[in-house]
C-alpha cells in the first residue's frame, strides 16, 4: 500500500498537469526587476506608481498560469505596514496579477527582503525593499520631515534603483511619496 501511494505521488509530481501550475521564475515577468527591488509607500492620499508590482506568472513551458495564488512576504525588519496592505492576490486568465506595497521601512542587501511566490513556488527573491518612509531607524507609516532629513544625507535606503548612489532617479520616487506627504489610513 505504501509503495502504491508513493508511486501515485511520484506520478502526480511528474505529470505535465502538476508542472503546469508550478511557476518558473526566469519565465515570469515582475515589474520590480527594473529597480532590482521593491518599493513600499503609505497609500493616502493615493497609491504611488512605484509601489505597484505587476506580474505575469508562467510555468517552465512558458505558459501563463491562471488562478495562481500569489503572495509577497517581507523579511523581518524595521517595516511599518498599512492596515490596507494585502499580501495575497490571484492571477487572472492570462497569468497576470498585481500587488500594491503599502507601508514603509527598509531592508537593503538582505536575502529574502521581499519574496514573491506563486502557488507556493518562489518567483523572485529580492534583496531590497525600500520606501520614501524611512527615518534612518524605521518606517512609521508616514512620509514626513524626518524622512527628508535622512534623504538629504544620502542614506542608501533611498537608493531605490539600487545602483549604489542616491541620485535624481531616486529623488523622483522619494518626492512621489513626500509631495504630497503620504501616510497610512
Ligand atoms: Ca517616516
Ligand atoms: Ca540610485
Amino acid at each position: 500500500m505504501k509503495k502504491l501511494l508513493f508511486a501515485l505521488f511520484a506520478l502526480a509530481l511528474f505529470s505535465p498537469l502538476a508542472w503546469a501550475n508550478v511557476p518558473y521564475g526566469p519565465n515570469c515577468d515582475v515589474s520590480a526587476d527594473a529597480l532590482n527591488g521593491v518599493v513600499l509607500c503609505p497609500d493616502v492620499p493615493g497609491v504611488i506608481n512605484q509601489s505597484i508590482v505587476l506580474m505575469t506568472i508562467r510555468n517552465q513551458a512558458d505558459n501563463p498560469i491562471a488562478n495562481a495564488a500569489v503572495n509577497v512576504q517581507f523579511g523581518s525588519g524595521p517595516f511599518c505596514f498599512c492596515a490596507t496592505m494585502n499580501y495575497n492576490t490571484t492571477t487572472d486568465a492570462n497569468g497576470r496579477a498585481s500587488l500594491t506595497l503599502r507601508g514603509g521601512g527598509c531592508l537593503r542587501g538582505i536575502d529574502q527582503a521581499a519574496v514573491i511566490r506563486a502557488n507556493g513556488g518562489v518567483v523572485r527573491d529580492y534583496l531590497n525593499a525600500k520606501s520614501p518612509d524611512w527615518d534612518g531607524a524605521t518606517g512609521n507609516c508616514s512620509v514626513n520631515i524626518g524622512d527628508v532629513v535622512r534623504f538629504v544625507s544620502h542614506d542608501l535606503c533611498f537608493d531605490f534603483a539600487n545602483d549604489g548612489t542616491v541620485d535624481l532617479t531616486d529623488y523622483v520616487v522619494f518626492s512621489a511619496g513626500y509631495t504630497p506627504s503620504h501616510h497610512c489610513p
